[in-house]
């Protein structure tokens, strides 16, 4: 066979809103199967049949998973071994397992760990083939430094035919300048890559030859981080005068009039910043804890811009106690986001709190938790660490309080991030109806717009209708209905 087939498999995703937008490692994954001459069928659990899908020719299967989906992953690979395929897995969690990964799960024949696609192309040619290796195989990507992927992105393996929000994941960098302590954006990959400014726009030209307006969510850590790289960037999208509209993870301290201006002028509709916390002596590792005056400034110049701004925190980082989260939630009222979001602190592997963990006072409960946290992700009991401040248990309660302070004294809508807003703005709704809708009592909705919002809001419990092709169409429906209503924005 000229173009053996690779099976590329994504589970259907923890939270529903995933169902609906493409992902931009399995893009990738795509993008090189074709490229190393094999041909890659998606089975995309949330709407295809994956024993239909078992049974396509292909003698391989390939996944690219994150923390929440790993354990179905892991499931999925060993249903795909008793039909007789051979499995490879790659993405988030593998990368941050390192050579962990097969301990965590046996069901997969290869593993890549990091940006290793082209490295891994030769041995899945080899799965596609039929040729079992002796044992699992992990493949790595030489010294983990961040380097920009060689090849575009190919977005032809999701269907066109109306499943996802035509809402597009473009990556201008990889790696994090920053250094945050609870993150593991900078274990990922070590250092940045940015990609030269023509590819980026090339990638943007071709979505946009058939897609205006064209949305795009960066997925880059830090877009706005990247320092005249990234001034160059909007320069030429703004001089290229393309109909993309987007969002984007920002940081707070790098947002200033100047870049505000720019970033509204080619095209940004909606930030994402990472807060964490406003209060002195929470760990956050981030310039606002020095000046939490800053966070207000920032968000009054994004809305003089026009920009969404939606403010994200998490509860329990070392420090944090009930007396903290009072005043994040006081400094939060006086700052005016258009949406917050945030939980409960998951120390995470590779993070500078999980390196060193005695100098920020964290405590270790279950020292095999690393393999195991793609099953404990689900399990509300299991502690496997606690601060010298607070316990797990203590965090998610305090995160719960957050939450219903946060709703309760309508600080802003809970948990509007900018992907759901895209999704929506992409559907042809406006900003203004959906902050609206968000705000409306559950019991004073229509049952379309029950569905449209459990769905958009991410909630826990919220499942995928029945017939989940028709949901962005429903989405469609909603949005311009509610849009002829509220008015534009
Ligand atoms: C954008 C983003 C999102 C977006 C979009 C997600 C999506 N599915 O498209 C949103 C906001 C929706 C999101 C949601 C979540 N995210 Co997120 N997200 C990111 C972010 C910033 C970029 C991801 C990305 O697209 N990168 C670009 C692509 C190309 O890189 P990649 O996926 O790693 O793929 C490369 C390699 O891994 C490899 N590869 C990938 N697949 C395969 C497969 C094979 C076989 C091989 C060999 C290699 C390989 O090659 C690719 C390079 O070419 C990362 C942080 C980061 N900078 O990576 C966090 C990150 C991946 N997210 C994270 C988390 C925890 C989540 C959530 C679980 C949060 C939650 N509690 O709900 C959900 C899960 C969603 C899901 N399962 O899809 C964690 C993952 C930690 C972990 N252990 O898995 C990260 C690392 C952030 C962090 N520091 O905590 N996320
Ligand atoms: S939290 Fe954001 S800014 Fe900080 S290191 Fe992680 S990706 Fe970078």
């Amino acid at each position: 066979m000229s173009h053996p087939p690779v099976l590329v498999v994504r589970p259907a995703p923890s939270r529903p809103l995933g169902a609906f937008y493409r992902n931009l490692g399995l893009t990738m994954l795509a993008t090189h199967l074709t490229a190393a001459g094999m041909e890659p069928v998606l089975a995309d659990l949330t709407f295809d049949s994956y024993p239909v899908a078992l049974e396509c020719g292909a003698r391989a299967a390939a996944f690219s998973l994150y923390i929440d989906d790993f354990a179905e992953g892991a499931r999925l690979a060993g249903t795909a071994r008793e039909a007789g395929l051979l499995s490879a897995v790659g993405g988030p969690h593998a990368t941050l397992l390192g050579q962990d990964v097969v301990t965590a799960a046996d069901a997969f024949a290869v593993a890549g760990v990091g940006d290793c696609l082209p490295e891994a192309m030769p041995v899945i040619a080899g799965l596609a083939a039929g040729r079992a290796p002796a044992g699992p195989v992990v493949v790595t990507s030489g010294d983990g430094r961040a380097t920009m992927d060689a090849l575009t992105p190919d977005y032809s393996v999701w269907p066109d035919d109306g499943r996802y929000f035509p809402v597009f994941p473009v990556e201008f960098s990889r790696g994090c300048r920053q250094h945050c302590p609870f993150c593991t954006d900078p274990v990922l990959r070590g250092g940045v890559a940015v990609d030269p400014v023509e590819r980026t726009l090339g990638t943007l030209r071709t979505l946009a030859a058939d897609h205006d307006p064209l949305w795009v969510r960066f997925v880059d850590s830090s877009l706005s981080s990247l320092g005249p790289d990234l001034d160059r960037l909007l320069d030429a999208m703004t001089a290229a005068g393309l109909p993309v509209q987007w969002s984007a993870y920002a940081y707070p301290h790098d947002i200033g009039a100047g870049l505000a201006a720019r970033m509204a002028r080619a095209g940004c509709r909606a930030l994402f910043l990472g807060i964490e916390s406003l209060a002195p002596g929470v760990r956050v590792g981030k310039h606002h804890a020095k000046d939490p005056g800053e966070i207000a400034r920032a968000v009054d110049t994004l809305h003089q811009h026009g920009i969404f701004v939606h403010g994200n925190f998490i509860i329990g980082l070392p420090g944090e106690t009930p007396d903290t989260v009072r005043q994040t939630l006081d400094g939060i009222s006086r700052i005016g986001f258009d949406s917050v979001g945030g939980g409960p602190f998951y120390l995470t592997p590779g993070s500078t709190f999980e390196r060193r963990p005695g100098k920020f006072g964290i405590r270790i409960l279950d020292p095999a938790w690393r393999v195991r946290q793609h099953i404990s992700f689900y399990d509300p009991a299991h502690e496997y660490f606690a601060t010298a401040t607070l316990t797990q248990p203590q965090m998610k309660t305090l995160a719960a309080e957050f939450r219903s302070q946060v709703e309760t004294a309508r600080l802003a809508c809970w948990n509007l991030s900018d992907y759901a807003l895209l999704c929506w703005l992409s559907a042809g709704g406006t900003t203004t109806a959906l902050t609206a809708l968000w705000q409306q009592p559950d019991d004073q909705m229509t049952p379309a717009q029950q569905q449209v919002t459990s769905i958009l809001k991410e909630k826990t419990g919220a499942v995928v209708p029945g017939d989940a092709a028709s949901f962005v169409t429903a989405a469609r429906k909603l949005a311009s209905g509610s849009t002829h209503q509220a008015g534009e924005r």
